[in-house]
Parts: structure tokens; sequence; C-alpha cells
């Protein structure tokens, strides 16, 4: 059996204006172009799921001519992610048209299965562990059923775990590659529209499995950057620094995603540093403590907010950067929170920063409350859920006030002139802790310029 597996892959900038903007913004476009070449980890999984005796073939969407005649498959399977599901959808219906089954899934078709079900033979909600063996028997034996659901909750265990096929990126040419070590993050914030919504609680793979795959993801490219596609990877301290002491011989240059309390161990920020992580991403979200109130059910955030300037110098003395990334239209934001988060990021000394506008994604808490509230802009607007894009009717300004609020913070924020202010402060910090220290590593900021 033949199965094409294909991606959703690229970022995404609806509005013409910030499009434009980007242009002239080389910072922004640099990061851009860095991730816009992830592959999918979600189909090299489903590849890994997939029976021995089938030919898999990974594509990339943007490889795909939609005038040529579509490739030979006996099914095909399509990742899902919100902003390009149209494209998924389009590609899904000549498919079908052509006589091909296709079986959608992802997190828009986990989220949306209602939608997703009108352009497949099947969907598959949750992680594709668990239930796509049976969906590939079911093709075969021409009895595909509409609706499948995989599992949410041990996904990481056996007999469901799988390696993801990384082997099929040979020859590709992504600059980066991503390995999974968590799904899920305990601290469920109303806007999340990331893995949480496909799993039942914080799920964690056993180190010896996370380091399997980080060397299998390794040795596809000479020098890759490794990105851990987690939403929350230290979350437990004990498997953290159990993880970081097996990394550390890889002599990889990596980067994640967490959130502030690894400022609060010493221990997990001295290993996190000689373990070759270059940068942690974290969602500060807002500056102000007020900003916060209500974002997740235990004011997890709001309770750290007076402590992120010491917590952004903690981490970043040990030579990692933090990306730190803000959300702007939140309901207690008023106008005057353009200039907060600017000078906010200036006192910081956040080396890399990412401004966003809240986003109500199909299936979140945030898209049930604003919905209920009359406050969406339109019914259906996915091809906008780009972060960049208003979708809502914020609570204390306009949505004009917002959008030009991004675009005046974007040229604020990202230039060449605050780069390098940002990166003398970021080096300034590093030194102070060399002078008392003997820390023995380089500082990230080499391999960032
Ligand atoms: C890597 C990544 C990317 C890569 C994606 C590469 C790719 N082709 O997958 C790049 C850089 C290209 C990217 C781009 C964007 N991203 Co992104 N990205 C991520 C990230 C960090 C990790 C995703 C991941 O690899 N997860 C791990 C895999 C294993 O999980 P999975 O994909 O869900 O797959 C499992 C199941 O869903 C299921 N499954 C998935 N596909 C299929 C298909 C079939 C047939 C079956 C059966 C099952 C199945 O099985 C898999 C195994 O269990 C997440 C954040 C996060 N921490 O999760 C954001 C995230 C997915 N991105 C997000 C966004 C908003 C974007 C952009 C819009 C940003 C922009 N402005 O351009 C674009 C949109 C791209 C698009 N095509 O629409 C949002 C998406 C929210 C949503 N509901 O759509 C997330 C959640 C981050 C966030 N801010 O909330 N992104």
């Amino acid at each position: 059996m033949r199965i094409g597996l294909i991606a959703m892959s690229g970022v995404r900038v609806r509005s013409a204006e910030l499009a434009s903007l980007g242009v002239t913004l080389p910072q922004f476009v640099s990061r851009g172009k860095v991730i816009a070449s992830l592959p999918s980890l979600g189909l090299l999984t489903v590849a890994g799921l997939t029976p021995a005796d089938c030919e898999v073939t990974y594509r990339e969407i943007s490889e795909l001519d939609s005038t040529a005649p579509l490739e030979p498959f006996d099914l095909v399977g399509i990742s899902s992610f919100t902003a390009q599901i149209d494209e998924a959808y389009t590609l899904a219906d000549r498919y079908r048209a052509a006589g091909v089954p296709v079986v959608l899934g992802g997190l828009h078709v986990s989220l949306m299965p209602h939608e997703a079900a009108q352009h497949a033979d099947a969907i598959v909600l949750y992680g594709a562990e668990g239930v796509w063996p049976r969906v590939v028997a079911d093709a075969r034996a021409g009895r595909l059923q509409p609706r499948y659901e995989g599992l949410r909750a041990r996904v990481f265990d056996d007999p469901h775990y799988v390696m993801p096929r990384f082997d099929l990126l040979e020859g590709r040419p992504y600059n980066r590659v991503t390995v999974q070590t968590s799904r899920g993050c305990p601290l469920n914030c109303e806007f999340c529209a990331a893995s949480i919504r496909i799993t039942s609680s914080y799920q964690q793979k056993p180190v010896a499995r996370a380091i399997r795959e980080i060397e299998a993801a390794l040795a596809v490219r000479r020098e890759p950057f490794l990105e851990l596609a987690d939403d929350n990877t230290f979350v437990n301290k004990k498997w953290g620094k159990e993880f970081l002491r097996a990394i550390a011989p890889l002599d990889a240059r990596w980067f994640t995603e967490t959130d502030i309390s690894i400022a609060d161990d010493d221990e997990l920020l001295d290993l996190l540093a000689e373990s070759g992580c270059r940068q942690v991403l974290i969602g500060l979200e807002s500056p102000d403590a007020s900003g916060l109130d209500g974002m997740d059910p235990a004011n997890w955030k709001q309770r750290r907010a007076g402590r992120y300037l010491d917590a952004i110098d903690r981490i970043q003395s040990r030579g990692i950067t933090v990306n730190g990334c803000f959300i702007l239209g939140l309901d207690n934001h008023t106008p005057a929170i353009f200039e907060t988060v600017r000078d906010f990021v200036a006192t910081s000394g956040l080396l890399e920063v990412q401004i966003t506008v809240q986003t109500p994604f199909p299936g979140t808490p945030l898209y049930a409350r604003l919905r209920r509230e009359g406050r969406l802009l339109a019914d259906r607007y996915w091809d906008r859920c780009t972060l960049f894009d208003v979708n809502y009717r914020p609570k204390n300004m306009t949505v004009d006030e917002l959008e030009s609020g991004l675009r005046w913070l974007f040229g604020q924020i990202y230039n060449e002139r605050e780069f390098i202010r940002r990166k003398r402060r970021y080096m300034e910090i590093y030194k102070e802790r060399l002078d008392t220290k003997d820390v023995g590593f380089t500082p990230a900021a080499s391999s960032l310029s």
C-alpha cells in the first residue's frame, strides 16, 4: 500500500501592513526564515506507526504543484494547523475527487471535527498513537470508518510509543529538526491551542526514549539545530535534570519552550547551560500582573509576574538567552500596554522577543468565551489565526488601536539598533556572572547573531 503523508508547513502573516512591515524588519524576517523550514513531527510519528509493509512518502504542501497530476497513492494522510486548514481541505477534496481515500488528523481536526469530516473519508482525533495501525488496516480492507479517536494519555508508553521516522528527512533541506519530550502543560491557559488540546494530562517521555530520538534526529543532518516541540519541557525538575545530564554528551545545540519556574532552580540552570541549550522560549504573556489575571485557572502566571526581571537575569546569566513572548490585547490591556511592553523589553535585557495578538483559536476556552460575549469579528476566520491578525473586539481598546499598537511595537522592538542594545545588555549580565564564577561555557549570543 502506498501512503502519502502531506505536511502543512511555513509561517503565515495575513495582515498586508504587517507583512510589508516585516520586509523592513530584518530580525523578524530572519527568525521567520529559520523556523519556516521545520518538518512535521506529527507526520513523522504517523509514519513510524505505519505497518512496515507500506510504502510511505513524506511531502510538504509547498512541494506540490496544484496543476500537476496527483501522485499515485492508495491512501493520503494530511496534518492540520488552523491557519492553513483551508489549503489542507482543498488538497483533500482534490484527492477524494480522484478516488483516493483521505484521512485528516492533527490539532485543528481534533478541535473542529465536524468541519473536518466534510473533507475526509476519515478523521483522526487526538494523537495518532493507539489508532493509526487500525486506520491503515481498515483502509486496506476498504472499510474506513468516518471517525477514529487516538490516545489522549500514555502516548509515550508501550505498546503505543513509536520512534518518529526521522530517516524520511534524509536529503531534505531543513535546517532544524524537532523532537517532542512532553505533551500538554499543567498551566491550562485559556488561550492555549497547542498540544494540551489533544491530551488529557501532562505526559513526559522517558529520558532514554527522548535521547534515542534526539540521536536519530541529529543523525539525519550534519550540523543541525534541535527544537524541542514541547509546550513546557521542565515542569518536572527531577526529570529535567536527568534529561539534561543525558543530552549534554550529545554536543547538540538546542532550543525549547518552558515556563519561568526554571529560574528558581540553580542546579537545573547550571545543567541547562552545560547541556548545549541555546535558548528557552517563555510565555511571559504580559509584563504587568493585572494583564495576567485569570489567564490560567490557578493564576500561576500572575503570581510570578513580579519576579520576571530577576528570573530573566538568572537564566540569561548562564549564557542561555530567553525568548520572551508577550500577548497583546488581553482583557486588562489598555493602549498603554504597548509602551509598557517596550519599556519592559528595554529594561529586561531579553535578547529575543515575540509579540503576538491574543488569538481565539477555534476549540479553545478563549474562543468559547469571546463567542459567548459576542466579541468575535467573524464566524470563520481560520486563515487569520496567525497570531498577528486581530479577530476579536478587545475589551479596553479598539480593534484599530490593537492593530496599530502592534505595528508600532514591531518597529520599536525589531530593529537593528535595539537588538544591538539588547545584546550588549545580555553580554553584561553574562559577564557579571563570569566575573563571580568560573562558568566554563560560551554564551549563546554568538550563535544567534
Ligand atoms: C513545530 C511547530 C511549527 C512548525 C510546523 C512544522 C509542521 N509542518 O508541523 C512551523 C514552524 C512550520 C509552524 C508554523 C506555524 N505555527 Co506552529 N508550532 C509548532 C510547535 C512548536 C510544535 C508542533 C509539533 O511538532 N508538535 C508535536 C507533534 C508530534 O504533535 P502534532 O503535530 O499535534 O501531531 C500529533 C497529533 O496531532 C496527530 N496528528 C497530527 N497530524 C496528523 C495527521 C494524520 C493523518 C493523523 C492520523 C494524525 C495526526 O498525531 C501526532 C502524533 O500524536 C507548536 C507548539 C507546540 N509546542 O505544540 C506550534 C503550533 C502548532 N503552531 C502554531 C501556529 C499558530 C503556527 C503558525 C500559524 C504561525 C505563523 N504565524 O505562521 C504557522 C502555521 C503553519 C500552518 N501550516 O498552518 C500554533 C497552532 C495552533 C492551532 N490550533 O493551529 C501552535 C500550537 C503554537 C501556538 N502558538 O499555540 N509551527
